[in-house]
């Protein structure tokens, strides 16, 4: 994929500061749509009315081209550090058979190959049947999600919601996320098509039912700094 990515115009304070920022025009038309026709290929069926899929990068040699380009790799790296790499991907869509909402929370479980019981590790569930673990705080920290946008995402089809600078709190009591306060600070991620959002996984984030559902998808990408776990846990997806 040559030519994929524009000049990328990256606010690295607001992702310090803000744990978020959106990037518009974070890759050329064509690309987006190469990317979009795989999401396609991808979602047909059972993904489209679960409203999203698991493991893509594994799955799409179009997603593992996309995510070892070296525009991508050298932005992510100058943020997490050298050997910085994708261990979890997802692929969501927001449609009308699948038009579905989040909570206000925090990304706090990691996908791992095999359950180790590892001390400050856990609870530990079964996703699709993939281990995920809730690992210590300074994991996640060392931790960022790219959500390249493939399909304009705004208002109407109900966009990331971040709070500010939650990012900043630790992992968070679940009776201490209230709805009404984070609604009052809710910053908006909207862009347009080719467009992308990093956020830290601390970040308190959510998303409404679409008002006027058609497509919302996103390739949800979740870098982590090398050698962040330790032994003998693994990646689900390295
Ligand atoms: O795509 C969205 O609207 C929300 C996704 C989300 O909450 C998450 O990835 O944890």
């Amino acid at each position: 994929m040559h030519g994929v990515f524009r000049q990328i115009a990256l606010d690295r304070e607001q992702v310090a500061l803000n744990g978020f920022a959106v990037i518009p025009e974070f890759i050329e038309p064509f690309a987006c749509e190469r990317l979009r026709d795989e999401s396609k290929r991808l979602l047909a069926g059972d993904g489209l009315r679960r409203g999203g899929l698991r493991g893509v990068v594994r799955n799409s040699e179009v997603f593992r081209e996309f995510v070892r380009a070296d525009p991508l790799r050298q932005l992510m790296e100058s943020l997490l550090g050298a050997g910085c790499r994708v261990v979890r991907s997802i692929l969501f869509d927001k449609t009308v058979a699948s038009n579905w909402l989040v909570p206000w929370h925090q990304d706090t479980t990691i996908a791992v190959r095999t359950r180790h019981d590892v001390s400050d590790y856990g609870p530990w569930s079964v996703k699709d049947g993939v281990p995920h673990v809730r690992p210590p705080s300074h994991v996640l920290e060392r931790m960022l999600t790219l959500r390249v946008h493939l399909d304009d995402s705004g208002v109407a089809n109900g966009p990331l919601l971040v709070v500010p600078a939650s990012h900043t709190m630790g992992i968070l009591a679940e009776e201490s996320i209230h709805a009404e306060a984070c609604d009052g600070r809710a910053a908006e991620c909207s862009t347009t098509a080719g467009g992308a959002v990093l956020m830290r996984p601390l970040a308190l984030h959510a998303s409404r039912r679409a008002a006027t559902p058609g497509h919302r998808r996103v390739l949800h990408l979740e870098f982590a700094a090398k050698d962040a776990l330790p032994s003998p846990l693994e990646w689900a997806e390295f």
